[in-house]
């Protein structure tokens, strides 16, 4: 089959999957030439066979509010591949979950998993359920809800989910808690715990700080660093505000944060108290951004609904890091993005970038590296932290960042010499999904049809 012939294959499959058929699409396209070169995977189906989710559970939430209201929820986990290691990924609370974004998300960990070089397979779940605006109470009982169900499905050899969208740390104790109830056991099955009861120093960090370690090696790679630099970021969660510590920390200026309504500009730099009004704004007050711009009297921007193009992205800058949610940048944001000045995209969210607007970084030489690559840090925390609860111990702050660190110079490197060796140099996005593919292809391989 060529390049075409798999994606009217996927098309085919899952018509009403948007989102599934973008990330696949992406892949297919990488991964052509390789299969090419290697008739023998081509042969065995191992692409279609990752295309397939090994298992897709989908369930009823049901639970009480505090009006005495039944609420109705649905929660999912796709097990999407186990060839490397347990089903590893998030959960998302996000009134737009459904199945695709789900599948997309899944689909992506499988590769990004492979990449961070830790015994780890791909899933994601989670629920439509909307945490804005719910009491801390209704929060608990929806955890509580939804883990009534998940615990069947999950085990610490088994499926190992963390946080993501809407999940946090209060999340994963609540979910953590019911679980131990309901199993009575008391094991490492979810990531991201609290430091007294299993957690890893540096997880919370991981994904922000990895995404900055991962675009300074991108910048050192051609004798640049961040430092002096102006990087626009979006989003104002658990990844924008470790990559902006980090941007602080490595000597660059983040300019910018944002939420669902609108972003806030402050040419002088997010940071010390700054980020600690930001930290304490979005994960205990759980306030709007807005009240950044109010207090320290900066520019704020509402984001205009429907528009065609988020005016964000037209700030001059030298980076971007996109750490809000998929499809956030599309080609018309790109070319402001290359007007503006910007010489290096790095994905903290997934899919963050639409097909077209990744065409317009390629095209015109911008730097550019895929969430799967430049996020994984991330989920290789959760993988340290998964080492330290199967040995029964904790590793210091300074232990975990540098494990961090060299994982995310050995993902660059990797992607690098991946995409080298199929003709593409310097494209991080073929490089990643030809270096996850072969690493999950040779384990399929390996373990037969199954
Ligand atoms: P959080 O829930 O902590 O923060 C999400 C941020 O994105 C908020 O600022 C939120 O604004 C904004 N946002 C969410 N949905 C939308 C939307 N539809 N439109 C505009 N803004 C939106 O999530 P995380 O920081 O954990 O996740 C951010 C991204 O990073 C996601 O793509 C996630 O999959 C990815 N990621 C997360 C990892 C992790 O370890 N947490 C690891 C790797 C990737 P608002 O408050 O208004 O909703
Ligand atoms: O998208 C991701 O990599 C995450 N949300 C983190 C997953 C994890 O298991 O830590």
């Amino acid at each position: 089959m060529n390049a075409s012939d798999y994606l009217s294959y996927v098309k085919q499959r899952n018509a009403h999957e948007p989102e599934f058929i973008q990330a696949a699409e992406e892949v297919i396209l990488s991964i052509t030439p390789v299969l090419e070169k290697n008739p023998d995977l081509a042969k065995l189906k191992i692409l279609e066979r990752m295309l397939e989710p090994e298992r897709l559970i989908s369930f009823r939430v049901n639970w009480v509010d505090d009006r005495g209201e039944i609420q109705i929820n649905r929660g999912y986990r796709v097990q999407m591949n186990s060839a490397i290691g347990p089903y590893k990924g998030g959960l998302r609370f996000h009134p737009s979950v459904n199945q695709s974004v789900l599948k997309f998300l899944a689909f992506e960990q499988v590769f990004k998993n492979a990449l961070t070089t830790l015994p780890m397979g791909g899933g994601k779940g989670g629920s439509d359920f909307d945490p804005k605006g719910k009491s801390e109470l209704e929060i608990m009982r929806f955890c509580q809800a939804f883990m009534s169900e998940l615990a069947r499905h999950i085990g610490h050899r088994l499926d190992v989910p963390a946080g993501d969208i809407g999940v946090g740390g209060r999340e994963i104790g609540y979910l953590f808690g019911a679980y131990k109830k309901i199993r009575n056991e008391f094991t490492g099955v979810l990531t991201g715990k609290g430091l007294a009861w299993g957690g890893s120093l540096i997880r919370p960090e991981a994904t922000g700080y990895g995404l900055i370690y991962f675009a300074e090696n991108m910048l050192q790679s051609k004798g640049d660093s961040l430092q002096g630099k102006r990087c626009i970021v979006s989003g104002s969660g658990n990844v924008a505000q470790f990559a902006i510590e980090k941007i602080d920390q490595l000597g660059g200026i983040a300019i910018s944060a944002s939420d669902s309504s609108g972003y806030v500009i402050d040419e002088a730099g997010i940071r010390g108290e700054k980020l600690e009004f930001l930290k304490d704004l979005k994960n205990n007050r759980r306030g709007r951004i807005k009240e950044y711009a109010d207090q320290f009297k900066c520019e704020y921007h509402a984001t205009p609904a429907g528009s065609a193009f988020n005016p964000l992205w037209k700030t001059r800058a030298a980076c971007a890091f996109p750490c809000a949610t998929q499809n956030e940048v599309n080609a018309t944001d790109a070319q402001n993005l290359h007007a503006s000045g910007v010489r290096l995209v790095g994905e903290g969210a997934n899919m963050p970038c639409t097909p077209e607007a990744i065409n317009v970084f390629l095209d015109n030489g911008i730097a550019y590296s895929p969430g799967k690559a430049s996020n994984a840090g991330g989920v290789a925390t959760s993988g340290l932290e998964m080492s330290q609860n199967y040995m029964g111990q904790s590793w210091t702050r300074e232990e975990v960042d540098a494990k961090l660190q060299a994982i995310m110079k050995n993902i660059h490197d990797t992607c690098l010499s991946a995409a080298a060796a199929y003709g593409q140099p310097g494209n991080y996005m073929a490089g990643a999904n030809i270096a996850g593919f072969l690493k999950v292809a040779g384990a399929m391989k390996a373990q037969g049809v199954v």
